[in-house]
């Protein structure tokens, strides 16, 4: 499992703080420790005003590349300005591996995002939602999602460069959101093989109790579904074991090695 480290996201209060406060030594944090815990990609949300977003995208890439050089970072954000200003600053640091969060069928984001995406040649996040919304289907969904990656093929992206997220809704509102999840992901996976696919697990559970055991299951089912990479919290001890033992499970795991390892650095199970 690719984990994309969220945890940097103004749109969290505590994070939100620390940009208006320009408070250094907590985002160089969040970025040590996610890293650490195995984070090869962390995601970048400044969540401010789109006045003051690219100015708060490129302070919060200085700091991160200052405590997790070898991350890579996940430029979030819907405003091209603060994709555009954040991009020049990465790529400077790191040319060869950048990533966009996200690319969808919205006419704007086709416009402002998929430009920077081919120019910088970076690898892309794809929604499974356009101008009319979130399709309820998996075939609204799918349809999407093949119009995305044609219009990337044609900037010169390649397939392996692409991550769908087919999009998380809870169940607590509509049962089937699950299920239309997990067979968008096995229809994306069946008629593009190259493409990563990737989701944000939390969703699944918004309103319900019990929300862990739920997105913890949920990741079980995401990865026989074909989910290779997940936006999460990599400091989540079980929520890790149980993507390691989805993957053991299923035969993804040569030897059951990457599950072992895990277990003696106290990754999973009791910790130290
Ligand atoms: N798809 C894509 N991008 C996304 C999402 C997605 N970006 C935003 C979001 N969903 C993923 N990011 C977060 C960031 C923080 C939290 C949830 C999703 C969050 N964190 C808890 C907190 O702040 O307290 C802690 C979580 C935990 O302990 O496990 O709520 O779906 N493409």
């Amino acid at each position: 499992m690719i984990i994309i480290g969220e945890k940097i996201n103004g749109t969290r209060s505590r994070v939100g703080e620390a940009v208006k406060n320009r408070d250094a030594d907590f985002i160089r944090e969040l970025a040590r420790r996610q890293y650490q815990a195995g984070a090869a990609y962390l995601d970048v949300n400044a969540g401010t005003l789109p006045a003051r977003e690219p100015g708060d995208m490129v302070w919060l890439i200085e700091l991160i590349h200052e405590a997790a050089p070898e991350a890579i970072l996940c430029l979030d954000s819907a405003n091209p300005e603060a994709l555009a200003a954040g991009l020049e600053k990465a790529a400077a640091y790191q040319p060869s591996k950048l990533m966009i969060n996200s690319l969808s069928g919205e006419q704007k984001r086709i416009e402002g995002v998929l430009p920077l995406a081919a120019r910088y040649k970076t690898e892309l996040i794809v929604l499974g939602l356009d101008d009319s919304g979130i399709p309820e289907t998996v075939a609204g969904r799918l349809a999407v999602v093949r119009r995305l990656v044609g219009l990337c093929r044609e900037q010169g992206l390649a397939d392996e460069a692409l991550y769908v997220d087919p999009l998380v809704m809870t169940i607590s509102t509509n049962t089937q959101a699950g299920l239309v999840t997990l067979e968008t992901i096995r229809a994306v996976k069946a008629e593009f093989p190259g493409v990563h696919l990737t989701c944000g697990h939390s969703n699944i559970s918004f309103g319900m109790p019990l929300r862990s055991v739920l997105n913890q299951a949920f990741m079980a089912l995401t990865i026989q579904a074909g989910l290779d990479t997940a936006i999460s919290d990599p400091e989540n001890r079980d929520l890790k074991a149980m993507a390691l033992a989805a993957e053991a499970l299923l035969g993804q795991d040569r030897h059951c090695l990457k599950f072992n390892r895990a277990y003696r650095a106290r990754q999973i199970g009791p910790p130290a």
